[in-house]
């Protein structure tokens, strides 16, 4: 996520926050060419579509219906469940069908990405299509960008954002199921309006979107009150692990693999618990070791600051990104553990505690 620089002069120009960036009307009109009554049009997105991914598309795809277009969804994974209160009847998800999904289409929209290679099974097909590929986002081009016409802007706190003032600028209309849809988008791209892409703009939309009909405690139910029990019986075991070395900013859980398997939990709800470890107050790296039941372990690596969670996890055959790594370790729950909370505290007494 790209966080737009903004000076208070900036800010403090309301009434401009309703009104549609000149830099995007010029990229919308230059798209809207290709937005032909009675024409076809397959909307994707990136792999393990988000609530950015797939609010999106569930308005883009309303809103194109309102042109009289033929629309379907034809993603590379699944629509998730959790968004699967976006699509109605009225929302045609070709996903199941693959690549044959885009055949006789007209047009391709790509959305909340700029790059091929994250349209997983379906990048083949796409860079072979000769129909125009638009492409509608709010990230830096990707290694390998697609897309005949961009209308991208990386000042839009969602791709949602952007399908919004396409809406605006088009005159087309934001029904209640369509304010929904880009309500999910930015509401999740933001994490719940509190990441650092919370523009003035972010809430301006969000406030054009509860007056179109949309009911936040409703929102906030459907997205994030939907924690399974199984989540949080893995959460109490797995808490009653956690240890805390303040002295070097190092805590850690473990997951032995007769509790992942007697809570019923799924690699989903395992994912994120290492969270927990790394909010604790003081915390430069948090660990979580989970015993995968065949003599090999799978640890998380979490940082903060200037800690590199990527150099420690390259020492046990892992990798990732600077903050946030994996390896995958043969041996016993305890030797794991052993092993890599030592090379943990070697390395993190080598790193000068950063202020901030
Ligand atoms: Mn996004």
């Amino acid at each position: 996520m790209y966080a737009p620089s903004r000076t208070p002069a900036d800010n403090a120009v309301i009434e401009d926050l309703f009104s549609v960036p000149r830099s995007r009307i010029d990229a919308i009109r230059e798209l809207e060419p290709l937005l032909v009554p009675g024409a076809t049009v397959a909307l994707s997105t990136h792999l393990n579509a988000d609530g950015d991914g797939c609010g999106s598309e569930a308005a883009l795809a309303r809103l194109l219906a309102q042109r009289g277009m033929h629309v379907r969804i034809v993603n590379p994974t699944p629509w998730p469940a959790l968004f699967e209160f976006l699509l109605g009847d009225d929302v045609e998800d070709a996903t199941a069908r693959g690549v044959e999904a885009l055949a006789g289409i007209d047009l391709l929209l790509v959305l909340d990405i700029n790059d091929v290679r994250r349209l997983g099974v379906l990048a083949d097909a796409v860079r072979a299509l000769s129909v125009p590929i638009g492409v509608i986002d709010h990230h830096m081009p990707g290694d390998e960008p697609i897309g005949h016409v961009t209308y991208a802007d990386t000042a839009a706190c969602a791709t949602g954002e952007l399908v919004f003032d396409l809406a605006r600028t088009l005159g087309l209309e934001i029904t209640p199921a369509i304010a929904e849809s880009l309500y999910c988008a930015l509401l999740t791209d933001t994490g719940g309006f509190r990441f650092s892409n919370t523009s003035p703009r972010a809430h301006a939309v969000a406030a054009a979107l509860l007056a179109a009909g949309v009911a936040p405690e409703s929102m906030y139910r459907r997205i994030y009150a939907q924690v399974k029990p199984s989540r949080l019986h893995l959460l109490r075991e797995a808490l009653g692990t956690l240890q805390i070395d303040s002295t070097i900013g190092l805590s850690w859980i473990s997951l032995p693999y007769e509790v992942v398997h007697r809570t019923g939990a799924t690699t989903d709800d395992v994912d994120g618990l290492v969270e927990h470890p790394r909010s604790v107050a003081g915390t430069r790296l948090a660990l979580l070791f989970r015993d995968l039941g065949h003599g090999k372990v799978k640890v998380s690596f979490r940082s903060t600051g200037n800690v590199d969670a990527q150099q420690l996890a390259r020492q046990f055959g892992g990798g990732g990104h600077v903050k946030a790594s994996g390896a995958l370790l043969v041996g016993t729950l305890e030797d794991t553990e052993r092993l890599v909370i030592a090379a943990a505290r070697a390395y993190l007494a080598s790193v000068p505690v950063a202020n901030g």
